[in-house]
C-alpha cells in the first residue's frame, strides 16, 4: 500500500506518494498546482475551494499512479490560518492569510487585556502577529460577520479534510500554533478566548497526530471513482511534519527546517515556559508522539523569494536562482547585515527597497546590485541561526555537535556553507522533502509499516542523501557575528 501526502506552501502545494520497497522509503510527485494568496477588498486571502479542487485532482492522479493502492492520506500546510463554519456546516468565509495587515497591532491590543507573561505562561508561544490569537483579535474587533456567526474554528488543514470527510476534527500540532491552546491543562484556554472575545465552544478537542480522522465521503468517492481511503491527521502543521522528518539518529538534536520560514530548534518532551524561553520569545508547539518543537521562526528565504519578485516585477522577466547565486558569490562578503526578523520584512511592498532602506538607517553601506542584496540576506540569515542555535542551547541545556537542515532551502549550498561557518559547526543537509516526508512517516507509522518515529527517522536517513557541509573561515564568522550583534541591537 502507498500513503498519500498533501503538502501546502508558500506558492505551491503538492501530492506525492510514498512506499517503502527494499528497506528505502520512494518517493513520487504525482500533482503539483499553484497555492497564491489572492487579494481582495484589500485583504489578502486563501484560495481555499481552488486548493481544495486541486486535492481532489491529486488524488485522482494518486488513485491512477497507485492502481489504486492507497492505504491513506494526510494533509499539512503552514500554521495559525483557519476558516470558520457556520449552523448548516458551510464555509462562512474565505480564510484570511496569515500575511494580512488586519493584525498589525493586535498583539499589543491584546497584552492590554491580558498581560504578556500570562499569554505565555498559558499558551508556551511566541508573539508573532500573525497568531490564531491575534488574528481572532482583529476579526472581533472589526465585527467581522463570519466570525459573529461561527460554529466551529477549522485550521487549514482541518478544513480541507472537513471536505473530504464530512468529518471536523481539530489535530493537536496545528491547535498549538494558535496560541490560544494550553499545553499545561492540554484544552483549549478560554481565559485567552475570552480576552479576544470568542467563545471556546467554536474550538474542538485536539487529536493526536497518527489518528485516523474519517474516510473520503461517499460524493466524493463518487465524483472522484476512488475508495473510501482513510484520513490520518499527520503533524498538520508543515514545521511539526518537517521535524518529525528530521532524520536524526540521536534523541536531542538541533534542527533548521529551511524554506520560505526557517524554524530552528530542537525537540523537547515538555514546553520549556521560563522567563528566559519568553524573553528570547521562543515557541513550543506541538510535535509527534508527545514531543513539543522548542523553537524560534526566523524570516527565512521569503527575503530572497521577495526579492526576487520585485525585481522580476521591475524587468517584467524571469530571473534564475542560480543565476542571481552566482552574482551573490562574486559580490564582496560582509559589506552590509540586517536582522532578518526585523518586522519590516515581513510583508513589505518592496522587498530590496527595504533591506536597502534598513542598511542606510544603520549606517552601513547600502547594498544596490541584486547579488549584494542576496549577499546581504543569506550573511544574515546565517548570522542570525548561529544566535537560535545558541540560544536554543542555553534553553535546553544541551550541546549539538552539528545542525541538521531539512527542506527545500538546503538547495541554496551557499546558504548552508554560511550556516556551518557562522555555527562552526557542520551542518548536515538533507533531505529536502521535510515536510512530505514527515508527513508520511506519521502515515507508515499508523499503517504499522514502521515501528516508530526512530525508526522512521532513520529510515529516511537511509533513503536520502545527507550532504556535510563542515565550518569554512570560522575566525571571519566569529568577527562578524559581533558586529552583526551590534547592528541588529541583540
Ligand atoms: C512554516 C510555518 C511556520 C509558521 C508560519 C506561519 O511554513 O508553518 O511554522 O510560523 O509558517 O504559519
Amino acid at each position: 500500500m502507498k500513503a498519500l501526502a498533501f503538502d501546502l506552501g508558500a506558492g505551491s502545494g503538492r501530492a506525492v506518494l510514498g512506499w517503502i520497497e527494499e528497506g528505502r522509503i520512494v518517493i513520487q510527485e504525482v500533482h503539483r498546482f499553484s497555492n497564491e494568496p489572492v487579494q481582495v477588498g484589500g485583504r489578502l486571502h486563501w484560495d481555499i475551494l481552488r486548493l481544495y479542487h486541486e486535492i481532489k485532482q491529486g488524488i485522482r492522479s494518486a488513485w491512477r499512479a497507485a492502481d489504486g493502492q492507497i492505504g491513506s492520506i494526510g494533509i499539512d500546510s503552514w500554521a495559525v490560518d483557519f476558516g470558520l463554519i457556520g449552523r448548516n456546516g458551510e464555509l462562512l468565509a474565505n480564510p484570511y492569510h496569515y500575511r494580512d495587515s488586519h493584525t498589525a497591532n493586535a498583539i499589543e491590543e491584546v497584552l492590554a487585556v491580558v498581560p504578556e507573561t500570562e499569554v505565555f505562561a498559558r499558551s508556551g508561544i511566541q508573539f508573532l502577529p500573525f497568531n490564531t490569537l491575534y488574528q481572532l483579535h482583529a476579526l472581533k474587533r472589526d465585527h467581522n460577520p463570519a466570525l459573529e456567526q461561527a460554529e466551529h474554528l477549522l485550521m487549514i488543514p482541518d478544513l480541507l479534510r472537513y471536505f473530504l470527510t464530512g468529518e471536523m476534527h481539530s489535530e493537536f500540532t496545528n491547535a498549538t500554533t494558535t496560541q490560544a491552546f494550553n499545553p499545561t491543562t492540554g484544552k483549549w484556554d478560554e481565559r485567552l478566548l475570552s480576552a479576544v472575545g470568542v467563545n471556546s465552544a467554536i474550538m474542538l478537542p485536539p487529536v493526536q497526530p497518527g489518528t485516523e480522522v474519517g474516510r473520503l465521503s461517499e460524493a466524493v468517492t463518487r465524483e472522484l471513482g476512488v475508495a473510501a481511503i482513510p484520513l490520518i491527521a499527520v503533524g498538520e502543521h508543515d514545521t511539526a511534519s518537517a521535524v518529525a522528518g528530521v532524520p536524526a539518529l540521536q534523541p536531542s538534536f538541533a534542527y533548521l527546517s529551511c524554506g520560505t520560514w526557517s524554524l530552528m530548534g530542537t525537540e523537547v518532551k515538555e514546553p520549556v515556559l521560563s522567563e528566559q524561553a519568553q524573553a528570547l520569545n521562543f515557541t513550543n508547539e506541538g510535535g509527534v508522539y508527545g514531543t513539543y518543537r522548542l523553537l524560534k521562526n526566523i524570516m527565512g528565504l521569503w527575503l530572497q523569494e521577495e526579492s526576487k519578485r520585485s525585481w522580476e516585477k521591475e524587468a517584467g522577466t524571469k530571473l534564475s536562482y542560480s543565476d542571481l547565486l552566482g552574482r551573490a558569490e562574486q559580490a564582496e562578503p560582509f559589506r552590509s547585515l540586517i536582522d532578518p526578523d526585523d518586522l519590516r520584512f515581513l510583508n513589505p511592498s518592496d522587498m530590496p527597497a527595504e533591506i536597502a532602506a534598513y542598511c542606510r538607517e544603520t549606517g552601513q553601506p547600502v547594498p544596490a546590485s541584486d547579488g549584494e542584496i542576496i549577499r546581504c540576506i543569506l550573511e544574515s540569515l546565517a548570522l542570525k541561526y548561529r544566535f537560535v542555535f545558541e540560544k536554543t542551547q542555553a534553553l535546553s541545556g544541551a550541546v549539538y555537535e552539528g545542525l541538521h537542515m531539512v527542506g527545500g532551502g538546503i538547495q541554496n549550498e551557499m546558504l548552508c556553507r554560511f550556516t556551518a561557518g557562522a555555527l562552526g559547526k557542520p551542518v548536515w543537509a538533507g533531505p529536502a522533502e521535510g515536510s512530505v516526508l514527515g508527513n508520511l512517516a506519521v502515515q507508515f507509522i499508523a499503517s504499522g509499516e514502521v515501528a516508530d518515529i526512530t525508526e522512521a527517522r532513520k529510515l529516511i536517513g537511509e533513503s536520502f542523501d545527507i550532504k556535510v557541509y563542515e565550518p569554512e573561515a570560522s575566525a571571519r564568522w566569529n568577527e562578524q557575528y559581533g558586529l552583526w550583534k551590534k547592528i541588529a541591537g541583540l
